[in-house]
């Protein structure tokens, strides 16, 4: 039975055993992802206060306007990754290229390279809907010791060590997974510590959730076009619920507990002009 009082760190050193590649490497990885997103927390939280919303004026890899937080949830992130001398390469939507950490002590000794959406969602910073932090982890290919390539970032999703997001919504949540379950920790900002709250996440046998931008319908694929009209019928225990937030990972979290499915479909021309990859999570 999962101790919900259980702490991050206590969690992280409870289960360190259990990862196959047993090294404080990784613990201390997803420790460092804990300070940032604790950090980026308390700015999201007091955006509206403070003149850190709104554009930065510059657009990201993606040719996404990046807004303010964006640019500082970067900078925050890159910096307890660094700083902390755990990975040897780091791979941002706010970059233009990925980052070869080089530090004061041998870094390309470590391991782990990690690839960061620092603030997903950050359009909706000004209108005070939840945003995130998506991370995946993987292990390096090439010979530690060496200096990273690109060899390193493009591998196959199967491949990742870890992954996992921040959500920062009515609350702040760290959710991951090495490989082992799924597990949610809750932020009590009061003292600072994620809580082991949800432990052993796992999508419902079911779900009766679908969340997709109809918006650009005209250019989804027939497929899609056939099976929002599956969820919309009236038959059997239909028709579904469509929730769709513009926020990836409250839009993947809320369907993950309650059961449902994310869609982002490839699409011939998307909202901004660009061959939008498919995003599809299944229950
Ligand atoms: P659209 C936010 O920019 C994001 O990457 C996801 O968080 C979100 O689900 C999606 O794009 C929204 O895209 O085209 O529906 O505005």
């Amino acid at each position: 039975m999962a101790n919900k009082n259980q702490t991050l760190g206590e969690f992280i050193i409870e289960n360190q055993a259990s990862f196959k590649y047993t090294s404080g490497e990784l613990s201390r990885l997803i420790n460092s992802i804990r300070l940032a997103a604790k950090v980026v927390n308390h700015e999201v939280n007091k955006a509206g206060l403070v003149d850190i919303i709104g554009a930065a004026g510059d657009t990201n890899i993606q040719g996404e306007d990046q807004q303010k937080l964006d640019v500082y949830a970067n900078e925050v992130f890159k910096s307890a990754l660094v700083n902390r001398e755990i990975v040897c390469g780091i791979a941002s939507e706010e970059e233009e290229d990925f980052i070869t950490v080089h530090g004061k002590h041998h870094a390309h000794d470590n391991k782990y390279i990690v690839l960061i959406d620092p603030l997903d969602g950050s359009s909706n910073i000004d209108v005070n809907v939840s945003v995130g932090t998506i991370f995946s982890i993987y292990r390096r290919v090439t010979p530690v010791g060496t200096l990273v390539t690109i060899d390193d970032f493009l591998q196959k999703g199967s491949e990742q060590v870890a992954a996992g997001y921040v959500v920062y919504g009515t609350s702040t949540m760290i959710v991951y997974t090495t490989g082992y379950g799924v597990n949610g920790f809750t932020l009590n900002p009061a003292i600072g510590t994620f809580y082991l709250s949800h432990p052993n996440i796992q999508f419902p046998q079911s779900g009766k959730i679908y969340s997709i931008n109809e918006g650009n319908y005209v250019h989804f694929p027939q497929g899609v076009k056939d099976y929002l009209k599956y969820c919309q019928e009236e038959k059997e225990d239909r028709p579904y619920t469509s929730r769709y937030i513009g926020s990836l990972v409250s839009d993947f979290h809320r369907n993950m507990i309650k059961g449902g499915i994310y869609i982002y479909p490839t699409s011939t021309i998307g909202p901004k002009g660009k061959l939008r990859l498919l995003y599809e999570c299944n229950p």
